[in-house]
């Protein structure tokens, strides 16, 4: 067979873009956002011999979560990012992502969907599913966590026990920050009484807490039967998380402290402000700079989970791919972020059973976009 990588390859002839709104199949109640749709922005880029690759990049709730929108992220691709795509060769997606560096700081989910998309490139012109490209596949299925955040606790017990029977999910991430810690606390403790034998249950707070409310909450959450907690403070406030680390209760993990990829994993492992790290490839601005994100931290003895922004099937089979790289992903992953949209966008959707994702297997991505449905999703 001859070495695709040996000459220049095809070129990238059109990077399109679009938003997607798509409605969520309950409300999903975060301390800083309720949604009910998700607006996804998804890329294409088309090359000279007729192939594409494919990237995503979803918020939470427009811009609460983070400072880039729907909105901007499609304006930055459209406007800046496309034209220094143009011409390149596919065969060189770290050349093109360091142009786009050089001369564009921050703007991290909208590098990630671009990035995401020039693998899908090359990885369907080598015939190399992303996963090799990204260092080699260690495990071809990843336990999936289900996020609990209906805002009613009745609710959350009857969807847990709906998941553990159909052997979808047995680890639960719970939702909390929106009310008064003690009333959070009784919520989470119904939930931990009712299937804590059967599952583990964790807690995000979306950094809704300051370090007397979490002093107090955490141990508290930690005697119903808590595991993790996952950002309970300010992403900046490394000196606070330390503290909290210091209680000896449940593991600390930091989320939006990571925002902006190796830098801040860095500062989280200098301050040993936590105990584990929620990776996210649009958080740290690509799958490249997300696999040196989970390597710093390895390297400095923190546990790894696989983190997502709701993403759909693009984000989430990227992210799979990646984490199906890793050794040790000590807390699981929880990629179902097609499972709490009401459509999906592929010929054949992603594969959830035993409490697992499996990764796909084809070359690039390994999945098939349905355009008809991009289109009839797509915001005009
Ligand atoms: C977050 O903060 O982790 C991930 C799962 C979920 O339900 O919300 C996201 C955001
Ligand atoms: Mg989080």
């Amino acid at each position: 067979m001859s070495n695709p990588l040996a000459s220049n390859g095809p070129t990238i002839e059109r990077v399109e873009s679009w938003i997607i709104s798509i409605p969520t199949i309950r409300a999903h109640a975060l301390s800083m956002a309720t949604t009910s749709e998700q607006r996804i922005v998804l890329v294409k880029i088309t090359t000279s011999n007729g192939d594409f690759g494919w990237g995503e990049a979803t918020t939470i709730g427009g811009l609460a979560y983070g400072d880039e929108s729907p909105d901007s992220i499609k304006l930055t691709i459209d406007r800046y990012f496309a034209d220094m795509l143009i011409g390149r060769s596919i065969l060189r997606p770290a050349l093109a992502m360091a142009a786009i560096n050089q001369s564009c700081v921050g703007n991290y989910f909208a590098k990630c969907a671009v990035e995401t998309a020039l693998l899908d490139c090359l990885g369907k012109h080598t015939e190399m599913p992303l996963s090799e490209l990204l260092g080699g596949r260690l495990h071809d299925r990843l336990s999936v966590a289900w996020t609990l955040a209906s805002g009613n606790t009745e609710r959350d017990i009857a969807e847990g026990r709906e998941m553990i029977a159909a052997r979808r999910h047995n680890i639960f991430k719970l939702k909390i920050g929106k009310n008064h810690w003690q009333d959070d606390l009784a919520h989470v403790r119904k939930i931990c009484d009712a299937l804590g034998e059967q599952a583990s249950i964790r807690v995000d707070v979306n950094q809704a807490w300051d370090l007397p409310t979490a002093q107090k909450a955490i141990p508290a959450l930690t005697e119903a039967g808590v595991e993790l907690v996952e950002q309970p403070m300010r992403g900046a406030d490394h000196a606070g998380a330390r503290e909290l680390r210091l209680l000896g209760t449940a593991a600390i993990m930091a989320d939006e402290a990571l925002r902006g990829g190796v830098e801040p994993a860095l500062a989280i492992c200098v301050s040993r402000s936590a105990d584990a790290i929620s990776l996210k490839i649009a958080q740290a601005g690509g799958l490249t700079p997300c696999r040196d994100v989970a390597r710093i931290g390895v390297a400095a003895g923190l546990s790894l989970y696989g983190g997502t922004m709701l993403e759909g099937s693009v984000g989430t089979a990227a992210s799979a791919h990646l984490f199906s790289t890793l050794p040790n992903i000590t807390w699981g992953t929880e990629l179902f972020g097609p499972l709490l949209l009401t459509r999906d966008f592929l010929t054949t959707p992603l594969t959830y059973d035993d409490f697992s994702l499996v990764v796909p297997t084809g070359p690039g991505l390994g999945i098939e976009i349905d355009e008809a449905a991009v289109s009839e999703c797509a915001e005009t």
